[in-house]
């Protein structure tokens, strides 16, 4: 009889069973080092070496690690105090990286909000967690937004919050850059404590709140760094944001620290960002999600820079069409990695000497071998070896339950503690992953359920259709309509042509699109993914063709 779950702390975390803690501690997954500490470390064995470039500035180990003490210090003088809540939304900024380790230091929590977020996801973050403080750019240039007028309405609906600090001209609030203190001595938490709560990537309902702890994030940088042959003389360029799960820790952001790379932040991922970025500070590695490689392959056909640096290409977040993995090795002079990770925990890599046909089909294999993987049917049973079904995970960076959500943690979970992910994959005899979509991601076609990615597939192989989404809209005769959404090459397809070049591939007639709409481009979630729910909203605004 697996036992029942263990109940969730105080602070939020719902810890891992007592046995399956002895064993990742005796294997060294964890080692007891809180993320603060980590720094000092780094600090130590890599001093001068540059940690970090963004925009103007650029800091050495040392220049972090007390930049980071002085901000600490500040807080603490607020009031922040370890285990309170403090909500995040900066950009690619140095100031992000300083703040982020001045509150693990201190053993406040941050909550790592994107930049797109607006008053939707920041209030209902701000509520769930009874956030402290609030910490915002003045106006992103990109946008022209103003995060004040957000901050306005956050402190409307989270009475919690008492400091809104700005990075940049404060307006009525506090200015972040005057966050400088004297260093001091302060309580070093726990590395079994919450260290940062990562926000959920779901594109549908509530974001929820995932809590990390020190040793199980530290882990997750460092066995990402290892994976990804980072060494000292690595520059990792985050285009992603850095306050999603990828580009701060898979390995991102803080594998490269823990290695005495040098990591590099963009404004933006889009190439007239990035590209002089790769070419001034000879970037070896850098990580997108893949509706962005396809724009990078063509400008990389005609950009002058020189981006001969870049070893290796992250791609991850979403399915990256086989047919573009393929692309990458010439198109942009460097191999081809597919992560399938999870702010959640689990992370899959191909290995830098897999076969590159693995490569080129897979979306990885486990990054620990404590990480435990089923894959089930509709009633949890465990599917033949190569069969599809949902994917099951627990381990050592997998998270046992979301932060303040019992009702869901119900349901998101099985009896013995694993992660019911809701992504449909199937297994290789070599143990990686091929992700085949998502369970809910179907469209229910006069009683027949069809899957989204799997007509994605077929959209794609047609010559002059460079995106494709399945989606479903609502029709009282057979439930949803199954409308094909493309962003065209050059002439886009007719219906009727398209329905006939799938029925010669094969396809059943109950899978054919009974309906076709043309896109410029395809809205996209806050990291950048293609936003299923938006775009079907978008589609049923517009009248049949
Ligand atoms: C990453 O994390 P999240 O939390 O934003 O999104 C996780 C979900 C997964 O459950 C899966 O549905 C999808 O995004 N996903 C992929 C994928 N990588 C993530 N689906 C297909 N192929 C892939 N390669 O997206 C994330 C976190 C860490 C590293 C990389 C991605």
């Amino acid at each position: 009889m697996p036992s029942a779950a263990p109940a969730p702390l105080p602070s939020g975390l719902t810890p891992w069973p007592p046995d399956l803690a002895v064993c990742y501690r005796e294997k060294g997954i964890w080692n007891g080092r809180t993320l603060g500490a980590l720094l000092t470390e780094w600090a130590r064995a890599y001093g001068e070496s540059t940690a970090l470039v963004a925009g103007e500035d650029r800091l050495t180990y040392r220049d972090l690690d007390l930049r980071a003490d002085r901000m600490a210090a500040a807080l603490a003088g607020l009031g922040i105090r370890p285990g309170d809540r403090v909500l995040v939304q900066l950009p690619n900024t140095g100031a992000f990286v300083i703040l982020f380790f001045a509150l693990v230091r201190l053993g406040a929590v941050p909550v790592l909000t994107l930049p797109a977020h607006r008053i939707t996801e920041i209030g209902h973050l701000a509520r769930l967690s009874e956030a402290v403080a609030y910490v915002i750019p003045d106006v992103l240039q990109s946008d022209g937004f103003d995060y004040r007028e957000l901050a306005r309405a956050v402190l409307e609906q989270a009475p919690t919050v008492r400091h809104v600090l700005v990075d940049g001209d404060p307006g009525p609030y506090l200015a972040l850059a005057g966050l400088d203190a004297e260093p001091r001595e302060l309580p070093e938490p726990d590395a079994t404590d919450v260290a940062l709560l990562l926000v959920s990537g779901g594109t549908t309902g509530v974001p929820k709140l995932i809590p990390r702890t020190h040793q199980d994030y530290g882990y997750n940088a460092r066995a990402s760094a290892e994976v990804c042959g980072l060494d000292a003389d690595s520059a990792y360029l985050a285009c992603l944001p850095v306050a999603h799960n990828f580009a701060l820790a898979c390995p991102g952001v803080l594998g490269t620290l823990s290695v005495g790379g040098k990591a590099v932040l963009a404004p933006s991922p889009a190439p007239h960002d990035a590209f002089p970025l790769i070419e001034a500070e000879k970037i070896t590695i850098t990580a997108l999600v893949p509706p962005l490689i396809p724009l990078w392959l063509e400008s990389a056909e005609w950009d002058p820079a020189d981006l001969s640096s870049l070893r290796v290409l992250q791609a991850g977040g979403s399915k990256l069409p086989e047919e573009v993995a393929r692309r990458i090795p010439d198109g942009l002079g460097c191999a081809v990695q597919q992560v399938f990770g999870m702010a959640e925990g689990l992370l899959n890599y191909t290995r830098l000497d897999d076969d590159p046909e693995i490569v080129a089909v897979s979306q990885g294999r486990p990054l620990c071998p404590e990480d435990e993987i089923r894959v089930v049917d509709g009633d949890g049973v465990p599917v033949a070896p190569g069969q599809v079904g949902e994917l099951l995970t627990r381990g050592p960076y997998t998270l046992r339950g979301y932060y303040r959500a019992p009702e869901h943690n119900a349901t998101a979970f099985t009896a013995d503690g694993y992660y019911i992910s809701g992504d449909l994959v199937r297994q290789l005899p070599s143990g990686h992953l091929v992700v085949e979509g998502r369970v809910k991601d179907t469209i229910d076609r006069g009683g027949e359920s069809v899957s989204a990615e799997e007509i994605e597939n077929h959209l794609l192989t047609h010559p002059s259709i460079r995106r494709a989404a399945a989606v479903g809209l609502p029709d009282t005769g057979q439930g949803e309509q199954l409308c094909a959404v493309v962003v065209p090459d050059s002439a886009s397809p007719e219906l009727r042509e398209l329905r006939l070049f799938l029925m010669e591939r094969g396809l059943a007639a109950f899978k054919l699109p009974d309906r076709l709409e043309v896109v410029e481009h395809f809205p996209l979630t806050a990291v950048g993914k293609i936003d299923k729910r938006a775009l079907a909203q978008l589609i049923s605004q517009r009248s049949p063709a």
